[in-house]
């Protein structure tokens, strides 16, 4: 342990001044917060010395898993050469120049600029600025509208949250704020299993073209989705979805983003996720994996079509942070994307540890508590049920996901529950035998949740 005080005081001082993200404070503070101290590999490791394996990757961000040696020492001297300069008046620092001219060799073909910002949600607020502006510059000031999906995670700023469709954030505070719309999730186990996934996945998919032509083509700037949704719960689309998804915004000539936040940087066992789900988009999300989560760092690639108008024709984009390629960032992006490629980390998860993952989460379908499982790459999900052969779900308020999330950490292993989904997005340095280690816990979680609802008399 490396800690300096006893895990009680830390709690205390948390709770006297932290407010954390998405958390009710009263109740974190009666109960006090888990303090992660140390961490290596795929583990991290809590003041009262407890290791536990970090199934979520931090946030779905340490792709590289804790301690990389290369990422510390590019902080490090960059920190000491230049720790901060802007990009503001015709200014530039080496490391963001780096990165955007090593971004190219593994962004999908066509994507050659980029705009750096500090998160996910800062990114598509850079989004939402862009495609308007790119429409007003084409004479069509009417396309206005972006088009998310329900249960899709874009962030939490106004414009992330909004762009979310989540209901809970739009209860809060007025959103989503005016010109964003949602259409239907490809989420065929809660919705669609009355049909086949590939049927109901151009039926997901038509809502988008149904939303069109009910507010008109020429009022849509833009259609925006991740290509696996994260923070709804791991939800793979059926392989009919992108496609259509694809067409329709060809048809309308609508812009295609694709927030690749937790998709990008080989999560799905390809560069980006729309690799892996053959689509074409505009203009991608990124953020999280970029530097590993070692130090915050986001942007918006470009593709030609957009890139050119704005370039060719824009004269000043009145939009920037003052982070916007902050050299310590863009210089720890570097050294991630060339250890990715050196540890041939897609090539790991497409052809070794994904389909690993895929093949083990399989085997928990026969868990009396498991109705489904799902995975893409190294993401992956659990979805407990009630009644397995109907698929039967428990009522939501008695939240067996946290029952389990709880046995989880007690037993060493962070996995997210999403409702009943328990999800997980291990780093991308995971070997076979940690995911042996992972699905061995998992279902060790499982059990233990099933005594417990079966005792509660909910099972
Ligand atoms: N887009 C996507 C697809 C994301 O997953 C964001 C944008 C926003 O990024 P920032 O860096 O602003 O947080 C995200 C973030 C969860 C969870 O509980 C997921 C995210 C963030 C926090 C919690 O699964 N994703």
């Amino acid at each position: 342990m490396t800690t300096t005080r006893t895990t009680q005081q830390w709690q205390e001082a948390d709770s006297s001044h932290f407010l954390h993200p998405f958390t009710d404070h009263q109740s974190l503070a009666a109960k006090g917060a888990r303090i992660v101290e140390r961490g290596q590999g795929i583990y991290i490791w809590d003041t009262d010395g407890n290791k536990i394996l970090d199934a979520m990757s931090g946030l779905w961000c340490v792709n590289a898993g804790y301690g990389q040696r290369e990422l510390i020492d590019a902080a490090t001297r960059q920190l000491e050469t230049l720790p901060f300069y802007n990009a503001f008046f015709n200014t530039s620092t080496p490391p963001a120049i780096e990165l955007g001219e090593l971004l190219p060799q593994v962004a999908p073909a066509g994507f050659r600029h980029f705009f750096f910002s500090s998160s996910g949600s800062e990114s598509n607020d850079t989004n939402v600025r862009m495609v308007r502006r790119y429409w007003d510059l084409l004479g069509q000031p009417g396309r206005q509208v972006i088009i998310g999906r329900h249960n899709g995670y874009h962030g939490s700023t106004m414009a992330g949250a909004s762009l979310s469709g989540m209901s809970g954030m739009h209860a809060q505070g007025g959103l989503p704020i005016p010109n964003i719309v949602h259409v239907e999730q490809p989420h065929w186990y809660e919705l669609g299993r009355d049909m086949t996934p590939e049927a109901f996945g151009l039926k997901a998919a038509a809502t988008l073209e149904a939303k069109i032509l009910e507010l008109g083509a020429d009022k849509v700037a833009a259609f925006i989705g991740e290509p696996v949704q994260g923070a709804g719960g791991v939800i793979v689309p059926p392989s009919t979805y992108w496609p259509e998804i694809q067409r329709i915004c060809r048809k309308y000539d609508i812009l295609l983003i694709s927030d690749e936040v937790i998709c990008g940087f080989g999560r799905t066992g390809h560069w980006f996720g729309c690799q892996t789900f053959g689509v074409q988009p505009d203009l991608i999300t990124f953020a999280k994996g970029v530097t590993s989560g070692y130090i915050p760092l986001g942007g918006v690639m470009v593709g030609e079509r957009v890139a050119k108008v704005l370039i060719e024709q824009g004269g000043e984009f009145n939009h920037g942070y003052t982070y916007s390629g902050h050299p310590v960032a863009c210089a720890v992006a570097v050294a991630n994307i060339k250890l990715l490629q050196r540890l041939k980390i897609v090539e790991h998860v497409r052809d070794d540890v994904g389909p690993y993952l895929a093949s083990r989460f399989e085997e928990l379908r026969d868990h009396p508590l498991v109705g489904h499982t799902q995975t893409c790459g190294l993401m992956g999900a659990v979805q407990m049920v009630k009644d397995k052969a109907s698929g039967t779900p428990f009522a939501g308020d008695l939240a067996v996901g946290m029952i389990c999330r709880a046995h989880c950490f007690a037993n060493g292993l962070v996995m997210r529950a999403v409702g009943d989904r328990m999800i997980v997005a291990p780093p991308l340095v995971i070997t076979r035998a940690q995911i042996d280690e992972l699905v061995t816990k998992a279902r060790l979680c499982l059990d233990l949740t099933l005594a417990d609802v079966k005792a509660r008399g909910w099972f």
